[in-house]
């Protein structure tokens, strides 16, 4: 972020507010251009035709035919989706419940309360409003809450919410159990793409990777077919563990000229593929598009845990997946200048990794 933006352009104003103040309109801020609302190309609870559910149950398990299975269904799901749900996945899933709780709870603290927290687009640690920093941008309709797990030296506990009681510790276990999951996936990943098992792991930094938590409250919204809570983005990490609302659906995913509603399977997590492994892979897997509906009669609350490479290493397709008949598609840029683009443009489709190609 540049010394000379170091603040948001407008005052914030939090989404939740709004929510409790408007009954039958929004402000014009939150009302996407035609092109961008949710329309009739939304597709609802197609099971037929919606992300595939994986259980992840014997993947380290001795049963040689059972593993491979799992490997092949991860291989064609990122090959065919960018996304996937994964259940038997290892976390407690008492543990994903009370996360999710602990946080809507917060989300429900009085204002003053989560103001000590409020955000700057220095770092984005804390409760935002706003992704990107473009006077006069028109806004998502949403509230969120963005904190640090790795790399260690990031982590500042004092940032993170204090009530309720005892949640920094329930989140500190979440953010240790999810590191270690996403650890398990990368491994997987590699295999898939005919690599040794760490070479993932290792060009995300190995030791040093970085993991982050942003935690999405969408309020009600009077007029859910004029905005969105989440407009159209890739994720620029490496790869997203989404813990979504038990009850609520609300992400949609582009399959092409579609927007697929995905139905969340019961303590499943939903996997993506960030924009780093499709830049690490040579754009054999892809980051694919999603955005967030909101709707007029529940709130919704999620959980996006961002496992990414260290921030200062030139991230480029591994050498192994660059041939004569496939060239290297990217040119090498750390990660910390990568998300630049959205930290100050906010969610703008799969343009930046798409840019990034065309710049070579
Ligand atoms: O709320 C969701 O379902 C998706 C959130 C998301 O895409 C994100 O936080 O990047």
């Amino acid at each position: 972020m540049s010394k000379e933006q170091p603040d948001w352009p407008e005052p914030i104003v939090r989404v939740q507010s709004l929510s409790e103040s408007c009954s039958d309109s929004i402000p014009e801020r939150y009302i996407k251009p035609s092109t961008d609302r949710p329309s009739s190309t939304s597709s609802n609870f197609d099971d037929a035709n919606n992300i595939p559910i994986i259980d992840l149950g014997g993947l380290s398990g001795a049963d040689h035919r059972v593993s491979s299975s799992i490997l092949e269904q991860i291989s064609d799901a990122c090959k065919e989706w960018g996304f996937f749900q994964i259940t038997n996945h290892g976390v407690n899933p008492d543990l994903m419940d009370r996360v999710r709780e602990a946080w809507r709870q917060f989300f429900h603290l009085p204002m003053e309360v989560k103001q000590q927290y409020a955000n700057s687009p220095k770092t984005y640690e804390g409760y935002g409003s706003r992704l990107g920093i473009e006077k006069g941008a028109i806004l998502d309709w949403s509230d969120y809450y963005y904190l640090h797990y790795l790399p260690l030296s990031l982590k500042d506990c004092n940032k993170w919410p204090h009530l309720p009681p005892q949640c920094r510790e329930m989140f500190d276990e979440y953010g240790r159990e999810l590191v270690k999951l996403c650890g398990r996936l990368v491994k997987a990943l590699s295999i898939n793409l005919g690599l040794d098992e760490k070479i993932l792991e290792n060009a995300f930094g190995g030791e040093e990777i970085g993991a982050c938590l942003r935690v999405n409250f969408y309020p009600k919204c009077p007029r859910p077919e004029l905005a969105l809570g989440l407009s159209s983005h890739s994720d620029p990490g490496g790869m997203t563990m989404l813990l979504p609302d038990d009850e609520v659906p609300g992400l949609q995913v582009r399959k092409c000229d579609n927007w697929i509603t995905v139905k969340p399977a019961r303590h499943a997590f939903i996997v993506n593929i960030g924009d780093q492994i499709q830049v690490l892979s040579n754009a054999i897997y892809k980051s694919v598009e999603h955005r967030v509906i909101v709707n007029s009669d529940k709130e919704r609350v999620s959980l996006a845990f961002f496992y990414n490479p260290k921030s200062d290493i030139p991230i480029k397709p591994i050498k192994k997946l660059v041939t004569m008949d496939r060239p290297s598609l990217y040119p090498p840029m750390t990660f910390d200048e990568y998300r630049l683009f959205i930290r100050t443009r906010g969610p703008r489709g799969k343009s930046q990794v798409e840019s990034l190609k065309s710049s070579k």
